[in-house]
């Protein structure tokens, strides 16, 4: 008899009102045939608003395990197996009888003698051994997951909670009596007190809902910032903190000039065809127009016949390779850009940085996406050394929090000497690569105007691998892009970076 809590609750008043006293919520459970546990939780929501009062009394009681139910379903294996057998019997080898349930079956139905061996034919069958069974198992999972084990013998509740049908469990019952505000309907508690009842009065006999001061408050709705941000406030923090000024890097779209050509980037080189690099199609070309002529010049000189002691590369260099419009690869292409207005400006010491998105025609993988976000710190002053450069790496590097590193030489064609930055994780426990670093060529520099004793040290590294550290995310996928689950971006802690 399928009930609505409505109907259950206006059933356990009236037999309140009627009958007095309910003695035990189980019984009155089974009496209506529902489950004992849709009986305590409308008790406690009525004892929640005084109309019912109630004592629990604790019971060592059993409920069945996910096979016991399957169990009270299906009726037990023995007899799931008796019922399929069919009058002729089945070979031994038969399905119903290999199955997991079916070798229970088999071998309880033997036990219960419902079943024979009849090995009279060369392959043994398993047969029927009486007309009709009664599968008491059954009936006893029933009864236990009414909540009524009392009248089953103990070895027999021993015997099912063996058969793993049945577990111990603490149960309670409940002796159920009218409440202070005892009545055979609910009264749905006012929650608000209403210029209405105000005017009528009728806020006297109203019964307001209790404060609930530990009720939490509607989580303000409001903006969550992305874990990889989060990071990028912190690393702002350490380079406005170092006396950095942040480059303007609003423009994804860059030209060849300044991505490659300023920096003295080979136009032959690979990473400047389209496996590497995003160029666009519309507008496909920057006109040169925007980069004064004798700059261009000195440019085009340095790539094809050097100059600054540099060989050049002896090679053409074509302004229309230098127009084709990219998705930056680096954003070193606006350190290129501020060190040309600096040079141009009239030379003064200056520290920049840059944290922004660019993007690489590159495999993606579990670290590697085709866009990522770079970080770069340029400083440019008189008589700058790879020492000095060794220096503030490790000062930069103490802020993150990875004070012990090491670098290894390496190649980057806009810098000479370049160097790959590894640092020893405490988190992983091994040493990881964590960017890369170098001094600007003369190539690059001297075209631009800055002063011959005046050189560039830079250095990156990336705003993902980081955070993903920080955030124990092992996928960048799950870091960024269209498979991010928004709750991460809702629920992800606040980040400490370093110290
Ligand atoms: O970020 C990187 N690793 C890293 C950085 C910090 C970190 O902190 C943890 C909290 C503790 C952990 C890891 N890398 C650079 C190293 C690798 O992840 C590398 O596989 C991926 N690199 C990106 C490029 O991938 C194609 C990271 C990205 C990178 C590499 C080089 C530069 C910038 C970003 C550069 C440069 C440069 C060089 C000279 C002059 C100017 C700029």
């Amino acid at each position: 008899m399928g009930s609505t809590p409505e109907e259950l609750e206006a059933r356990l008043l009236s037999t309140l009102q009627d009958a007095g006293p309910i003695a035990d919520s189980g019984e009155f459970a089974s009496a209506q045939g529902v489950d004992h546990g849709r009986v305590v939780g409308i008790v406690k929501s009525l004892q929640s608003d005084g109309l019912v009062s109630s004592e629990g009394t604790e019971h060592a009681s059993f409920e069945l395990t996910d096979e016991g139910a399957g169990y009270r379903e299906a009726g037990s294996p023995e007899a799931q197996v008796w019922n399929d057998i069919p009058a002729e019997g089945v070979p031994v080898t038969h399905a119903l009888l290999t199955s997991p349930m079916g070798r229970i079956g088999q071998s309880k139905g033997l036990a219960k003698k419902w079943l024979y061996m009849d090995k009279s034919s060369p392959e043994a069958r398993v047969k029927r051994k009486v007309d009709s069974i009664s599968d008491t198992t059954q009936e006893q999972l029933i009864k236990i997951s009414q909540g009524q084990h009392q009248d089953i013998p103990a070895k027999e509740l021993a015997d099912l909670k063996k058969r793993k049908m049945i577990r111990d469990v603490k149960r309670f019952t409940y002796r159920v009596t009218k409440g202070p505000e005892f009545a055979l309907q609910r009264r749905k508690a006012a929650t608000d007190l209403t210029a209405d009842m105000l005017v009528k009065g009728t806020w006297k006999e109203e019964k307001f809902k209790a404060y609930n001061f530990n009720a939490l408050g509607q989580p303000p709705a409001g903006g969550h910032l992305h874990p990889l941000l989060k990071v990028r406030t912190q690393f702002r923090k350490i380079f406005t903190q170092m006396g950095f000024q942040e480059m303007p890097t609003n423009a994804f779209v860059e030209s060849s000039f300044w991505n490659f050509d300023a920096l003295f980037q080979p136009q032959q080189h690979p990473a400047r065809d389209a496996h590497d690099t995003f160029f666009l199609t519309h507008p496909a070309r920057a006109p040169i127009s925007h980069v004064p002529e004798d700059y261009l010049e000195r440019v085009r000189n340095v790539h094809e016949r050097g100059g600054y002691s540099s060989t050049g590369y002896g090679t053409p260099w074509k302004v229309a390779e230098a127009e084709k419009n990219l998705l930056r690869t680096h954003t070193t292409a606006v350190s290129s850009r501020m060190l040309y207005k600096l040079a141009q400006s009239g030379f003064q010491p200056a520290k920049y940085f840059s944290i922004d998105r660019v993007f690489r025609n590159e495999a993606v993988d579990r670290t590697h996406l085709a866009e990522f976000h770079q970080i770069e710190g340029v400083v440019c002053d008189v008589g700058l050394t790879l020492g000095h450069l060794i220096g503030i790496l490790k000062l930069f590097f103490t802020r993150l929090g990875l004070p012990k590193l090491r670098f290894k030489p390496a190649y980057n064609p806009y810098t000479e000497p370049s160097m790959e930055i590894f640092s020893y994780s405490e988190e992983l426990k091994k040493w990881i690569e964590v960017g890369n670093s170098g001094m600007f060529r003369p190539e690059m520099l001297r075209p631009m105007g800055l002063p011959e004793n005046v050189n560039v040290i830079a250095w990156g590294l990336g705003l993902e691998r980081p955070t993903m550290i920080l955030y124990g995310i092992d996928n960048i996928r799950d870091l960024f892009g269209h498979k991010v689950n928004l709750s991460m971006v809702k629920r992800n802690p606040i980040c400490r970076l370093g110290f």
